[in-house]
């Protein structure tokens, strides 16, 4: 029985100002590329069921270009006849039921199973004279609904393999957490050898939580922590009760996020010449970097030719400077994930809070924090 496991898609995401030459997000096409280069496997492949573990879309209302693909790759997947089963996750999930959900549109394309209707489903499926069922647990509005649904999972002992989906953070372990307001906690027990695969999605670097359970990570770079990682999905293969997994691995557009320059004992002129360095070194025609700039202070941080640093980089998609900088007369650095404390402390403070629309609030809310965190970055 051959599977792939993929997850996290993001279709429809964009971001920065790059545009292509018919002046649609470089990054919006990027994100395209990536799944289409996972259809194109599929069709390669001929494998014998699909699982997408949540966050096919990056929003709730993908834009009509980011619709208009998935519906042409999904009829593309549907044309093989082989099983593809999509749960929804927390990104495309509707905050509101009467705002309907993004997924209805793929309710009568064959051999395409979107599940996303809050509730545990079982999808059963004969294939090769097997019985498979595919127990799918969506995104929930509430994470009381999600822990019900969550007990009604069981095996099914009349099936020749049992595979379990589903999309959030897998608890114990805190570095699965995506700090998203409305991410759900998936409990380690629930990691049963039962199933004969897991498969997970919400957190986007490639991860065996078990040996028979994994997050297939995202197919996309979509911020600079997912720098170190490969990106892909997870092809198995499960033959007399024994898993074979491998991870293929997608061309994406390089993230480059080297290690900082620590400034702390360097005149300007040497800072310059490292930055300079660091950037020849990353060759950044047509890639996306990073350069951290650690224990600047902030009149020498001012003092940086930025233009010169500007004409280096400008055949990058997308540069930024990440400086730590610590205050003149200071020894400690005051700014370092400083944005990221903001995001946890409005959080904790609207929990403590009673009000109706908290979570609109904290949408709306992190949505700021997280503009002047781009602008602040774009500096
Ligand atoms: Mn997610």
């Amino acid at each position: 029985m051959k599977i792939l496991h993929v997850a996290d898609t993001h279709l429809g995401y964009s971001a920065y100002r790059k545009v292509t030459e018919d002046g649609i997000n470089q990054r919006e096409m990027d994100t395209y590329n990536a799944f289409k280069q996972f259809v194109d496997y599929v069709i390669k492949s001929k494998p014998d069921l699909i699982i997408h573990a949540g966050d096919l879309f990056d929003s709730v209302r993908p834009n009509n270009r980011a619709i208009t693909f998935a519906i042409n790759q999904l009829i593309r997947i549907s044309e093989t006849g082989i099983p593809f089963v999509v749960i929804a996750g927390n990104h495309e999930h509707p905050k509101l039921k009467e705002t309907g959900h993004i997924f209805s549109i793929f309710d009568h394309i064959d051999h395409v199973y979107p599940v996303y209707h809050a509730k545990y489903e079982t999808l059963p499926f004969k294939i090769n004279n097997k019985k498979i069922t595919v127990h799918a647990i969506p995104q929930c509005e509430l994470k009381t609904q999600f822990n019900e649904e969550l007990k009604k999972l069981k095996p099914d002992s009349a099936a020749d393999y049992n595979i379990f989906v589903s999309h959030g953070a897998v608890t114990g372990i805190k570095e699965f957490s995506m700090n998203e307001f409305n991410e759900l906690i998936i409990p380690t027990k629930i990691l049963s050898k039962d199933f004969d695969y897991i498969a997970l999605g919400h957190y986007h670097r490639s991860t065996k939580l078990a040996s028979n359970a994994f997050y297939s990570g995202s197919t996309e770079y979509f911020t600079f922590a997912d720098a170190p990682d490969k990106k892909g999905f997870m092809k198995l293969d499960i033959s007399n009760g024994k898993l074979k997994h491998n991870f293929i691995e997608l061309e994406n557009r390089p993230m480059i996020d080297p290690k900082p320059i620590k400034c702390s004992n360097l005149k300007l002129d040497e800072i310059m010449k490292k930055i300079k360095e660091t950037v020849r070194e990353i060759e950044p025609r047509e890639k996306t970097f990073r350069i951290t700039l650690d224990d600047i202070s902030t009149h020498i941080y001012r003092g940086l030719d930025f233009d010169e640093i500007r004409k280096l980089s400008g055949k990058a998609i997308h540069y930024e400077i990440k400086a730590n900088v610590v205050k003149d007369g200071e020894s400690k650095p005051s700014v370092t994930s400083k944005i990221d404390a903001l995001a946890h402390e409005f959080k904790q403070f609207l929990e403590s809070q009673d009000l109706k629309e908290k979570e609109t609030i904290l949408e709306l809310g992190i949505g700021y924090i997280e503009k002047i965190e781009a602008r602040d970055e774009g500096k």
